[in-house]
């Protein structure tokens, strides 16, 4: 399978309640690589544009309102199939919906506000690594890189 990247944010209420660590932890454990992260607060103009496809919704005003409401956590992760993986690793959007072991299955009740954003293809990722990330951000894992574990 391909190597992909894709775009992952942990949204404000994963700070608010302290569980960054438990939810990069069930990333890393997946063995995803990490090659670019960083804490944020992402500007109005920012959200909009993240989430433009979004724009004629009804609940638009509100998901830019809790995203822009207090620090996220952006991240670039790289791996085989990376995109499909970490989707299945988040969840369904819905909170009813999705299932116990995923992340949102875990962790989120409502779903205006479910913890985490995960690029939905391989196009999406590309398009939202370059709205957050500039590519000298981006670092590559070195061949070998495991011989330090
Ligand atoms: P996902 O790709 O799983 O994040 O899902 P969507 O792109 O469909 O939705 C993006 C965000 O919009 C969700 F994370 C939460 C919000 N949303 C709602 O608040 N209500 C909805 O009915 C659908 C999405």
């Amino acid at each position: 399978m391909a190597v992909e990247r894709t775009f992952v944010m942990l949204k404000p209420g994963v700070l608010a309640r302290r569980i960054a660590g438990e939810i990069i932890s069930r990333i890393e454990r997946k063995g995803f690589d990490i090659v670019a992260m960083k804490l944020m607060r992402i500007s109005r103009n920012l959200a909009e544009l993240h989430y433009a496809e979004h724009a004629a919704r009804p609940f638009f005003g509100e998901l830019v309102e809790y995203i822009t409401s207090g620090p996220v956590v952006a991240m670039v992760l790289e791996g085989e199939g990376a995109v499909r993986m970490m989707r299945m690793l988040c969840g369904s959007t819905r909170a009813e919906e999705a299932c116990p072991g995923t992340i949102r299955g875990d962790y989120a009740m409502h779903t205006n506000i479910n913890i985490i954003h995960a690029s939905d293809s391989v196009e999406s990722a590309k398009r939202e690594i370059s709205l957050f990330f500039r590519e000298d951000e981006i670092i590559s894992w070195p061949d070998g890189n495991d011989r330090w574990i």
